[in-house]
């Protein structure tokens, strides 16, 4: 009889885990249909960079979060959203580090393997990721 409910509990567990993981999987696979846009047709992968509200608190928004390896992104930043640090741009794993103006506010790079890249304002409060597929 004891053993018998070892079994059952074991069963309902593994149920739940994999439904867990399941629901899980499907997330990722979510969040890596929304794709870039080439707003201008010429082959860089463009996204537009602003700020705002994200859940409860506020943070840098990107219209798209996944890029394609191996083709060319560009992000333009709405500047007249980002204040102070948020103008300051990090990008530790490409080594970019660029004040944002009206006139300069946009970085290009070429991503070369597949992952997340993150962004941050100079004091790490602004955070953004993106996913490269
Ligand atoms: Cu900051």
């Amino acid at each position: 009889m004891k053993k018998e409910m070892v079994i059952l509990v074991a069963m309902v567990l593994f149920l739940f885990g994999a439904s867990a993981c399941s629901s899980e999987a499907n997330n990722v696979t979510a969040a890596a249909t929304s794709s870039f846009e080439d707003t201008n047709d010429d082959g860089v992968q463009d996204i537009q960079l602003t700020y705002g509200k994200v859940g409860p608190s506020f943070n840098y928004i990107f219209s798209s979060d996944t890029v394609r390896v191996n083709e060319p992104v560009r992000i333009t930043a709405e500047v007249s959203k980002l204040k102070g640090c948020y103008r300051y741009i990090q990008i530790p794993s490409l080594g970019v580090s660029q004040y944002m103006t009206e006139s300069e506010n946009t970085i290009e790079f070429t991503p070369t393997e597949t992952g997340e890249i993150l962004f941050t304002c100079s004091m790490g409060m602004g955070t953004a990721k993106l996913t490269v597929i």
